[in-house]
């Protein structure tokens, strides 16, 4: 089985210009790269209530975070990027290969001026083997893009209004997820919500949950999952029973960085509403915190629940709990609405 394995990754190993030949043992001829295809999508840039904005796939589907953007690596994604709103923008990838035009960011002249429409083209390439055994890294991995032009020439206005998302480049065999969920840390909030307006994630027990985190803003997090527990490395799976690989639950997630990984929802731990959360203190209990519903094989809601759901949309955090006691008149106003009350 391990064998096996070690030929599947031997087949997806590129070889480009120069480089030498995939040097297994197991293998005689050169591997080749698999045919890289170029994706074409257009993304509209909106502004949305409450003066934020979102990317989104057609005008009126815009969302904080944007559409989960996939490719495989080799592949190369062309984007049309609409600018429907009057500030300048742009997007800006993180962890594949483009050009200084497509760079989107205002020193390079890459952006589009409110109302333009303007095409960025994201590439990608496979693992290469070189001399001396050594390997250049593919552009596989849990990534993201966001705004570069909105406010300053970093994009800050256009990041903290809600303008980010995840790109994902896999690797060809890779496992592909029943289920996908973006969670950003942005400043002291998620996906731009505090809890417990926070995203409330559902899957049935035994479906693959893939989870891509991303951090933004100026705070440093630690992103944490009830429950489930995930490898530390591209995927989250381990390889084979021998893997060192750190296994983890907690994990810093700060501004620019990503990651992701795969868990199995409620594996070895049954249904239930789970929470994900930042770890540092005082972010949970101002509100950095949801939910990972993981309900029963069949859809039903497992006991216990809903009133755990009922609980945590009725539970005040501490701030708000704070100024509700300074000002007990208006304590109502300071709860967080819960959704059975
Ligand atoms: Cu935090």
């Amino acid at each position: 089985m391990r064998r096996r394995s070690l030929l599947a990754a031997a087949g997806v190993l590129g070889v480009t210009g120069g480089a030498v030949t995939v040097a297994t043992t197991t293998h005689s001829e050169p591997a080749k790269a698999a045919e890289g295809v170029t994706k074409r999508i257009t993304i509209y840039a909106v502004a949305l209530p409450g003066n934020q904005f979102g990317y989104g796939l057609t005008p009126d589907t815009a969302t904080i975070p944007g559409p989960i953007l996939e490719m495989y690596e080799g592949d190369t994604l062309e984007i049309t990027l609409v600018n429907t709103t009057n500030q300048r923008l742009s997007i800006h990838p993180h962890g594949v290969d483009y050009s200084t035009d497509s760079d989107g960011a205002p020193f390079n002249a890459s952006f589009n001026a409110p109302g333009e429409t303007r095409k960025y083209v994201w590439r990608s390439h496979e693992m290469t083997a070189t001399s001396g055994r050594r390997f250049l890294p593919g552009s596989a991995g849990y990534w993201h893009y966001h705004d570069h032009a909105m406010g300053t020439d970093h994009g800050t206005a256009g990041l903290i209004k809600g303008l980010y998302g995840a790109l994902i480049v896999r690797r060809r065999g890779d496992i592909l997820p029943d289920k996908q969920f973006t969670v950003v840390f942005n400043d002291l909030q998620i996906n731009n919500k505090v809890a417990p307006n926070t995203p409330m994630f559902e899957a049935n027990l035994g479906q693959k949950v893939e989870w891509i985190a991303i951090g933004h803003g100026n705070f440093f997090h630690t992103f944490h999952l009830h429950a489930h527990r995930w490898a530390d490395n591209r995927t989250g799976y381990l390889e084979g029973p021998s893997d060192p690989t750190h296994v983890v639950d907690n994990k810093d997630l700060n501004p620019g960085n990503s990651f992701g990984f795969q868990v199995v929802a409620g594996e070895a731990v049954g249904p239930g509403a789970w929470m994900y959360h930042c770890h540092v203190q005082s972010h949970s209990d101002t509100g950095m915190a949801g939910i990972f519903l993981v309900r029963n094989a069949d859809g039903t809601m497992p006991p216990g629940a809903q009133e755990a759901i009922d609980r945590f949309n009725g539970h005040q955090h501490a701030a708000a709990a704070k100024a509700a006691a300074s000002a007990p008149a208006s304590a109502e106003t300071h709860a967080h609405g819960g959704t059975g009350s």
